[in-house]
Order: C-alpha cells, then structure tokens, then sequence
C-alpha cells in the first residue's frame, strides 16, 4: 500500500527530515511505501489534523501548539520554563518520559489517533519590531501564537497582546503590521524568512518547541503486528536521528540570519531581564490546571518528575 504522511513544515525543514528519515526506514523494512506532504500541500496544521483523524491521512506530525483545543493536556508543553533549553537532556527526556510514552499515548488514543513520538525542535526564540528586554517591552504588542488557549493566556501574563493565528497568516501579517511578534524555533525564523518582517530576536528561554507524529489509530490498529513493529522501529530511528541532525543547527542558523541581515538584533536575555517572564509562568502554571483538572496536574506532575530524571 502506499500510506498518506502530512507534516506542517517543509521538506528540508526539521519536520521534513523527520519524515524522510521515517519513510526510508518503513519502505526499507516493509512492502508498503510513503508519500509525503509537506506544509501548504494539503492545508494548516488544522487541515491535516482533521484529515488523519478522518482517516484520509495515515500519518501525521501536529505540534501540540495546534492540539490544545483537542487534547487540552497537550497544553502542558506551554507552560513556561517547564521544558529546559538543553537540547541533550530534552533528547533524554522525550525518549524516556512516562508522561509522554504512557499517558500521552492514552490521550491521543482517546481521539483517534496512535501517539510515535514526540521530540524537539529547538529553543524557540521572540522576534519583533522593537526590542524586548522586559515584560514591560511587550506592552501594545500583538504577538502571534499558535492558536493554543494556554499559548494565550502565556501571552497575556507576559505583558503582550496575543493573537492566534495559523502559520499561513503570520509572515504577511508582520508585513503589513497586524501583528508585531512572533516566537519560533531559529532554523525556522531563517528558513521561513520570517528575519526580513522583524528587527529584533530574543531569546528569554521561556520554551522549547516540541512536536508530536502520530498514525491514525483505526489505520494502526488494523495493521499486521509486523508492520507495527516496522512503524514503531522507524520512529525510533528517525527520532535519534533527528536529535543529532540538530545539533549545532540554531547556531548555524542564526549565522545565516546575521548574514542574511547584518542590522538584526540578537539579545539572550539576563537571569535578571527574564525574572518577569519567570513570575508570569506560576501564572500559565496555575491557569493549565484550571483548564485541564486532575488529569492535567496528573500529567505536569509526571513531566516534572521525568525532566528531573533526565536531568542527571
Ligand atoms: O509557528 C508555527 O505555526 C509553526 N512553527 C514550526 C516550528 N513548525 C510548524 C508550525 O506550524
């Protein structure tokens, strides 16, 4: 057969080469083959979602970022300073974490869809038109979320004015100055050009963007179980690939950014200029279990105690 694998990135993008990677190693191991869709094929991340639930997609890669509206828990990777910037010990985190490979693998079930894997995609970064060295900088300033109620609210106890909006909409939305923010991982602000609509990149350290492939669930279920090992064993392939194919990849991005656009401010924030950030987060924190309940405070709590263990 040939299985259908919608992402929300580009083909040389992180997402992209998470699913070349996938696809060589199930067509390597199975008689099956994959045919890809990168981001704008067949629509938003929204799009794609509705369509691997639908069945119509076999695969999928949905940032949490999206999938807040389905599974609220998924919000949790919106809490700030709850993820560390230390990419190896994200690497260990993801791999290992109970919370993800136990009871997010449940959440997701619940609607459909069969959890692979979940891993990093880089330290996300601020980029404005003006510069932001406080929480007081971001005031009047509609900053661009993924549309992701917690993303919102994360916005909000920051100072600025959050708009959600797809991906589609932001370049051209900084462009003609409906917005005056955004935040993504640096290879994206260079590979998206987002760089030429914004003066100013910072970095607070407030989160690391994570993103989530999934199959649908009905599709899995149905497979021979050696196809499900083949499937299970080429995310695991493609995801410590992924890992590596990283590092050193926001350096070298940024380097290409400064390049590209000698005039751009980069700033990484002191421990000092992030403290209100810090405060803002008890906040998210609070406002996450409002939203989610026991289960939510079920699976933070989780999270807490796998990071810690990935920490040493
Ligand atoms: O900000 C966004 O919407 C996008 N950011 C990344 C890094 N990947 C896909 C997503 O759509």
């Amino acid at each position: 057969d040939t299985w259908r694998y919608a992402f929300e990135e580009a083909m040389d993008e992180v997402q992209g080469k998470f699913a070349q990677k996938f696809k060589e190693e199930v067509e390597a191991n199975t008689d099956h083959t994959i045919q890809l869709f990168p981001y704008g094929t067949l629509g938003e991340s929204a799009d794609i979602m509705e369509q691997a639930q639908a069945g119509i997609l076999q695969f999928v890669d949905q940032s949490p970022g999206f999938t807040g509206s389905l599974i609220p828990e998924a919000q949790v990777f919106f809490v700030p300073y709850l993820l560390p910037t230390d990419q190896e010990q994200l690497g260990r985190f993801f791999k290992n974490s109970k919370a993800i490979n136990e009871d997010f693998q449940q959440l997701y079930a619940d609607q459909g869809l069969e959890l692979l894997t979940m891993f990093p995609e880089g330290e996300v970064a601020m980029t404005t038109k003006e510069p932001v060295n406080s929480c007081a900088d971001l005031n009047e300033v509609k900053f661009r979320v993924m549309t992701n109620p917690l993303l919102v609210e994360s916005y909000q106890a920051f100072g600025a004015t959050p708009t959600p909006l797809p991906w589609g909409e932001v370049y051209g939305g900084l462009q003609t100055n409906i917005i005056q923010g955004q935040e993504n991982p640096t290879f994206f602000l260079y590979s998206t050009k987002i760089y030429e609509v914004t003066d100013y990149i910072t970095y607070t350290g407030h989160n690391n963007f994570t993103t989530a492939v999934m199959a649908n669930k009905d599709f899995y279920d149905g497979l021979s179980e050696e196809d499900q090992k083949a499937i299970q064993a080429a995310s695991e392939a493609a995801f410590d690939y992924i890992v590596e194919y990283q590092k050193g990849l926001a350096d070298s991005e940024l380097e290409k950014i400064k390049e590209a656009k000698p005039e751009m401010t980069v700033t990484v924030l002191s421990e000092e200029q992030r403290k209100c950030f810090k405060d803002a987060a008890a906040e998210v924190e609070k406002k996450f279990i409002e939203m989610t309940g026991d289960s939510g405070k079920k699976i933070l709590d989780q999270m807490k105690a796998d990071l810690q263990a990935a920490a040493q």
